[in-house]
């Protein structure tokens, strides 16, 4: 049965219905006895059907389900993502474009009776908690059971996604997935910006199918965000409450591979525990920020649950996302222990389990088959757990308002260049440092080692829209909220030294740069001015308790900025501004040109 009496809903699902031509349909309503249903359903599928979930073991992981992808179809896609908007220029250089009815008509042949002997599950779902004036409904037209338990994890999902649409409100995101035969060839994760609209074809992997994330809350929401006054970034949200019982909020963006959801559930040194600081999660990816009634910039996550990388997530990694993992969670391409029906991933813990089946589906001797080289779990397997799971939530995760942002902070993977922390002198090199978020690569990536990739903003396989574009709706927010605008910082937790060892010890201990940024945003701490922004004076990083570790001397090295490696970076930006950016149609605001020279000037004083 319908869900809704929006015409718009309905127009739009009949017209996907007599497209992919299901046996079935049905409504996704979010009650307990439909979920059940479908989680019977889907775990009753005899073995080696590439649609079936396992129960684990139901004393120790309590509600949790395990499924294993194709070995081809693991990963994000982003040389078959496409932003498909009328003219290429508005998707800019750093997008794949096709014109829209090209690609209508290149997919519709794809999706023409595809689910035909299958069903069609309709999932309504809110980006943000329902009736937040920063929330956004979703519809997510599906043939995966598996997609309709995740996105059941990662949105509000349901009936009452619809509560606030009305009939005739054409403001809701339209989502067409397919797994159709999970073809690697004919897989295309398409985004129509100017149509609200996204189409997934040909995969069964999370970032490609659960079109709430990637597809919805950062691609489509940012170029919502450009027309309608607000910011969808790729950044964590976590909260600082201080000893006075004050709590300071701080949004976060770093690439991949740099430890967001260990930043966003970060636990404080103990002498900061002693003391009574406490770090809370609000979210460990998306942020959607908006200026509220008094002028600030307010943050909510929208979604409801993690989507995270299991492989090193452990105990002393980060304790708190292995608590999010213990129930009502989905496991995606980790390995079974077959000795308890559990599971396990790469740095879980020491003892690989003997009797084993990774990640593709063998049942191996685990210490032999790790010992030959080989992955028990894949390296990008997933959880997806509730929010609701994780011991350090915020009390604030469903506030519709959302949360007072104080503090934005960018960061990469840099072994040399870049210091421990600084701060922007102002909005517009804020944003200027956004856009020259860049990391090296590891040697966990096939490729070369050290290879520095741009990012800006972390945000370069989302931008829904022209970077430079991005780059000015940046500005324009600045502009909008003066004074109250949150201060803008970059951190780097990588610095080496010669031999190539990390100087700063990182996780927990990231708490004492937090410690600085929040007395920067209170103005209670002096800093040193530079060239390329204002530094922490010596001694103002708290490293009480790991003395030994970080000398002064080592302090020295990670608050250093080097002229020569400076006028490099600054270099490197110039080349990438013009022939990466603007050699290939990106509308590159004057005031960021103005802020490479303004370092340029600086440095050579
Ligand atoms: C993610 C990503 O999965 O950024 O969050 O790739
Ligand atoms: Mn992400």
């Amino acid at each position: 049965m319908a869900l809704t009496n929006n015409k718009n809903v309905l127009a739009w699902v009949d017209e996907m219905v007599a497209l992919t031509k299901p046996d079935k349909v049905v409504w996704i309503d979010g009650s307990k006895e439909q979920l059940d249903a479908l989680t019977a359903e889907v775990t009753a599928l005899p073995d080696g059907d590439p649609n079936k979930m396992y129960e684990l073991n139901q004393e120790k992981l309590p509600g949790c389900l395990y499924h294993r992808t194709l070995p081809n179809d693991v990963a994000r896609v982003e040389d078959r993502t496409f932003i498909c908007t009328s003219t290429k220029e508005a998707a800019g250089p750093t997008n794949n474009w096709m014109a829209p009815d090209e690609m209508k008509a290149m997919l519709t042949p794809l999706y023409d009776g595809v689910m035909k002997g299958r069903t069609m599950y309709v999932i309504p779902y809110s980006m943000g908690p329902i009736g937040s004036p920063l929330a956004k409904v979703g519809v997510e037209l599906t043939d995966s059971i598996y997609v309709v338990l995740n996105m059941n994890i990662m949105t509000r999902m349901g009936a009452a996604a619809f509560e606030n649409l009305g009939d005739t409100s054409d403001d809701f995101v339209r989502g067409l997935h397919s797994k159709a035969d999970v073809d690697p060839e004919k897989r295309y994760i398409v985004h129509f910006p100017e149509e609200n609209t996204i189409w997934s074809i040909n995969s069964a992997y999370g970032g490609n199918v659960l079109l709430g994330k990637k597809c919805f809350a950062l691609r489509i929401a940012s170029f919502q965000g450009k027309n309608e006054g607000w910011m969808a970034e790729h950044m964590l949200i976590l909260g600082v409450q201080k000893p006075n019982g004050e709590t300071k909020y701080i949004t976060a963006a770093f690439p991949s591979a740099c430890g967001k959801t260990n930043l966003a559930m970060l636990i404080p040194p103990e002498g900061y525990q002693k003391d009574g600081y406490k770090v809370f999660t609000v979210g460990d990816d998306i942020a959607w920020m908006k200026p509220g009634k008094d002028g600030r910039l307010y943050a909510i996550n929208p979604e409801n649950g993690f989507f995270g990388v299991a492989p090193g997530t452990n105990e002393k990694s980060n304790p708190n996302a292995l608590a999010c993992t213990r129930k009502n969670t989905i496991f995606t391409n980790v390995a079974l222990n077959n000795e308890d029906n559990t599971v396990w991933w790469e740095k879980l813990d020491k003892n690989p389990p003997v009797d084993a089946t990774e990640w593709k589906g063998a049942k191996v001797n685990g210490p032999e088959f790790i010992a030959e080289g080989g992955n028990l779990a894949h390296p990008n397997s997933r959880f997806t757990a509730p929010a609701e799971n994780c011991p350090c939530i915020s009390p604030e995760f469903n506030n519709p308002e959302g949360v007072p942002i104080d503090a934005i902070i960018f960061g990469g993977r840099r072994a040399s260049t870049t210091p421990l922390v600084y701060q922007s002198f102002d909005w517009t090199h804020g944003t200027y440092i956004g856009s020259a978020v860049s990391s090296e690569t590891t040697a966990a990536a096939t490729g070369a080692v050290g290879v520095l990739r741009h990012d800006p903003m972390a945000m370069k396989p989302f931008i829904g829209y022209n970077v430079g574009d991005y780059w000015a709706h940046w500005l324009e927010m600045g502009e909008k909220l003066g004074d109250k605008a949150p201060k803008i910082f970059n951190v780097n937790w990588f610095k080496q030294d010669e031999n190539g060892n990390f100087i700063w010890p990182g996780f927990g201990d990231n708490m004492r740069v937090l410690d600085w940024i929040i007395k920067r945003c209170e103005g209670t701490v002096d800093a040193d001015e530079t060239a390329i922004g204002y530094l922490p004076k010596k001694g103002d990083i708290n490293v009480e308790g790991i003395e030994d570790e970080v000398t002064p001397e080592i302090m020295d090295k990670l608050l250093a900025v080097d002229k020569d490696l400076w006028t490099k970076e600054i270099a490197e930006m110039r080349r990438y501004y013009n022939d990466d950016i603007a050699a290939k149609g990106g509308n590159i605001p004057e005031a960021l040109y103005a802020e490479l020279d303004k370092i340029e000037a600086k440095l050579n004083k």
